[in-house]
């Protein structure tokens, strides 16, 4: 089972997968019966629809597995060549099942082969229920990453944790959010390979020791109070038609067996498998917290149980037996995604240290070009610290270990600026107010060759605020990496219409060389192109029609202009701000201020879920339902605005929403959203964005021109000024008649049968808080969205527009991210 080049056996036989998979039908057919009948133990005729997705999903599995063989051996004879390791606490994957069969080229044979057992494949595709182990952006964009890594070559290993419970699935009772747990491991982990004999022990509690070692060098020792054992999970990751086949390890926490023998053999049952299940916790799920981190300790022993178990397998399995350590730079380079990760920093110097006996300085020295990090967020509150007494508790080594790390970091900077006490304070790792605690980010910029941010503005304003005194001492350590989102699974899987087109147009290659997408520039003013393209809208409307009429019983209209939003629910992300443009077209429609027959119809879709314990967040749902209800309830308004918001937005809604929509939504306040991968995809598949100078999107608009996005509100600068100024959002409703009319339209309980109660506290913040300047760029939105309606009346002109969209939009596939890594940080070198 090892993928590490211990001894290589001579045997040809021994070395490889003794047969490839038949790439035909009759091949795929007799494999999938093989495990229908072998594996799941039933015949055809009688086995379920859930019987034959396993059945299907391990025989796809097992071409998978060939490659993944083939991959590691070509790994293992180009030894020894530097590789990256992506530590990541999320991947947001969606389904397997389809990109598997894309990536492999065997989607028209598995089709074929299930139709030739009398069943249809879309059947079975319909059965997975897609890992959802992350919360959003980040870990969505860890998949991306992964995916185009494959695609390229990369020689690569990705970790993370196997969370029973991935981010909860959301259902509404009586509009409001409800919780259900995401139990997506209960039909079967088919795509998993668990490997239950290699067992990592990791250790947690206890104290630490000086001693004096035979060198006459005084040193310390972890004497842990606990641990736990990680089991290793390979999910394969395939690359585009490359044979390429990469592997993400996920780690699941299981109890020691010294753990427990000693309470069985002290006669307590119970309590010893209660010390199981108390084990288990640590990989038992998903936080669901996107953006506010809460300070669980239970957060911070997955965060350090999954580093710790990656590092060490990583030394041991994928290092060969009795390799320098002191060889490492040249060999890995682990990339932070967010703080989450951090912890690995003090582990590598305590694995150096303690356990191969290295000294400090030559430690450090090795450590620091071991570590790059991503940051992605601007939200003061997003950066993680943990209590010092937390860490002192849980992990005694590694708090000795940062306080050493801080106090030479702390001399460095009293030597670089002499009397400066205010800045080293401010640069400090550990923070004294309002509670003694390590700063994780300020931890992670230290220990690492390079920091990045994930768009050009968030890079900026990483140097300028976030990170500024670090960027002053340390000015190369700073770069940018502009986010990106696969093309395979958010076009060639998502929109295959589109495909159609684009291949028919330009040929095929484009899906692992996005920037081909500028050879369609030309046929934005074709008529012919032009048309075909709307066909294609039209479809993806359809068939979103479709999936929300099944999924969900919603009934869209048909012929409206389709408006998106979906992303998670974040004050900052503004979903208000969209409520409040629905609020007032349904005003003017009502008070007879417009003629409906001049108003261009328009289908409002949200898609959002809401961290459990954010009160003001999940208030907003409650209000967008409402809203809802209200509007498609009322004749008045009927075929002219309509709002739709599915529950439990997740990947595979994306895939079939996004192609299908006109509009899209990206107007957090300037300065708040990291990147967005959102907006990217949207773009793509040819919406033309609404939005602000936020993340991504002022390179969105560079790249497709200004007059072909809609571009509002407040730049950064401008908010600073604003808020510098003292904001007054009682000031902006005082003097705006729209805006004032659709605030007291909320405020009168027309959107909740009357009860203002329900609003009061929504419609309070917004008046005298509105820590997101709603209010300030609600003008501003509003003029934006007459021109959006403008512009769509004229279709020939809209689709010119949205053709161009996908066409200047190559830039944002991943391969040119995982690329600019790989260029600027990672110096590795690929071979697919
Ligand atoms: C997102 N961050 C950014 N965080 O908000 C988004 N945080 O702008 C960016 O495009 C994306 O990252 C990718 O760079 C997140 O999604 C989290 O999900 C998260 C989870 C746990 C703790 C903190």
């Amino acid at each position: 089972h090892e993928t590490g080049p211990t001894s290589e056996p001579t045997s040809p036989l021994a070395r490889g997968p003794v047969i490839s998979p038949p790439h035909t039908v009759e091949g795929f057919v007799k494999a999938f019966l093989h495990e229908l009948n072998f594996g799941q133990g039933v015949p055809l005729a009688t086995s379920s629809q859930t019987d034959q997705y396993l059945a299907l999903a391990r025989t796809v599995r097992s071409y998978l597995m060939a490659r993944w063989l083939e991959t590691a051996r070509k790994r293992r004879a180009s030894q020894p060549q530097k590789m990256v390791g992506y530590l990541s606490a999320e991947y947001l994957l969606g389904r397997q099942l389809d990109n598997a069969l894309s990536a492999t080229e065997l989607r028209e044979v598995a089709t074929d082969a299930m139709k030739a057992c009398g069943i249809d494949i879309e059947d079975l595709r319909a059965q997975e229920v897609e890992p959802g182990l992350g919360n959003g952006g980040l870990g969505r964009l860890a998949a991306c990453f992964i995916d185009s890594l494959a695609t390229l070559g990369a020689p690569s290993i990705a970790y993370g944790i196997r969370y029973e419970f991935g981010i909860f699935r959301q259902t509404f009772v009586d509009g409001r959010q409800v919780e259900q747990p995401d139990a997506w491991l209960s039909s079967g982990d088919p795509w998993g390979v668990p490997h239950p004999e290699l067992e990592v022990p990791v250790n947690f509690g206890g104290h630490t020791e000086r001693y004096v070692g035979e060198d006459g060098r005084e040193r310390s020792r972890w004497v842990p109070g606990w641990g736990v054992i990680g089991l290793r999970y390979n999910y394969m990751v395939p690359g585009y038609h490359n044979g390429v086949v990469n592997t993400l390890r996920l780690w699941r926490a299981r109890a020691t067996n010294a753990f427990d023998l000693h309470i069985f053999n002290a006669g307590d049952y119970a309590e010893a498998v209660r010390a199981q299940t108390f084990a288990e916790n640590i990989s038992k799920v998903l936080y669901p917290e996107d953006s506010t981190p809460q300070g669980k300790e239970l957060r911070l022993q997955q965060q350090y149980f999954f580093v710790a178990c990656s590092i060490k397998d990583f030394l041991t399995h994928t290092m060969p037996k009795g390799f320098d350590v002191r060889e490492l730079p040249e060999r890995i380079i682990f990339q932070l995604n967010d703080t989450h990760p951090v912890i690995a920093i003090p582990e590598l110097m305590r694995i150096l240290v303690d356990e191969h006996d290295l000294e400090w300085d030559q430690a450090w020295g090795i450590t620091k070009q071991c570590f790059a990090y991503t940051c992605h967020t601007l939200l003061p509150e997003a950066l993680e610290v943990w209590p010092v007494s937390l860490m002192e508790r849980l992990l005694p080594r590694h708090m000795e270990i940062i306080y050493r790390i801080n106090e030479e970091f702390l001399d460095d900077l009293r030597e670089a600026y002499p009397g400066d006490e205010l800045r080293v304070r401010r640069m400090s790792i550990i923070a004294d107010h309002p509670e003694r605690s390590v700063r994780m980010a300020h931890l992670a910029t230290v220990g690492s060759v390079k920091v990045n941010g994930v768009a050009a503005l968030h890079s900026q304003l990483l140097k300028d605020k976030v990170l500024n005194d670090f960027s002053e001492l340390w000015p190369d350590r700073f770069t940018n990496v502009t986010n990106g989102v696969t093309p395979r699974r958010f076009i060639r899987q998502s929109n295959p219409a589109l495909t159609g087109l684009i291949t028919e147009t330009i040929g095929k290659g484009w899906v692992s060389d996005l920037d081909r997408l500028a050879e369609l520039q030309a046929y934005s003013d074709d008529p012919e192109f032009r048309e075909k393209f709307r066909a294609v809208k039209a479809a993806n409307k359809e068939r979103i029609t479709d999936v929300l009429a099944k999924r969900d019983g919603i009934q869209l209209p048909q012929g409206h202009m389709l408006d998106v939003m979906v992303k998670r629910l974040h004050e900052y992300k503004r979903q208000s701000l969209k409520m409040l443009h629905i609020v007032t077209l349904y005003d003017r429609l009502i008070s007879g201020e417009v003629d409906p027959a001049s108003v261009t119809p328009r289908t409002v879709v949200f898609g959002a879920k809401a961290a459990p314990g954010y009160h003001m967040a999940k208030e907003t749902i409650f209000l967008i339902n409402s809203i809802a209800k209200t509007v498609n309830a009322d004749p008045r308004v009927q075929g002219r605005l309509f709002v739709a918001f599915p529950p439990n937005y997740n990947v595979t809604l994306a895939e079939k929403l996004i192609p299908a929509a006109d509009l899209s939504e990206q107007i957090s306040l300037a300065g708040k959203e990291a990147s967005g991968t959102g907006n990217m995809k949207f773009a793509l598949n040819g919406a033309l964005t609404i939005g602000t100078d936020d993340g991504a999107n002022v390179e969105i608009r560079e790249l497709v021109g200004d007059e072909n996005f809609f571009l509002f509100g407040m730049d950064e600068p401008a908010v600073a000024e604003l808020q510098a100024r003292g904001y007054r959002p009682g000031d902006y409703y005082e003097s705006d008649a729209n805006l004032k009319r659709a605030i007291d339209l909320i405020a009168s309980g027309h959107f909740t049968d009357g009860n203002r109660d329900a609003v009061s506290a929504f419609v309070g913040d917004l008046l005298s808080n509105d820590r997101f300047l709603a209010l300030a760029d609600y003008a501003s939105y509003l003029e934006a969205q007459d021109r959006v309606e403008a512009a769509y009346a004229d279709q020939e002109e809209w689709s010119r527009k949205a053709i161009l969209n996908v066409a200047r939009t190559g830039f944002f596939s991943s391969d040119r991210s995982m690329r600019d890594y790989i260029d600027r940080i990672w110096h590795i070198k690929t071979n697919a």
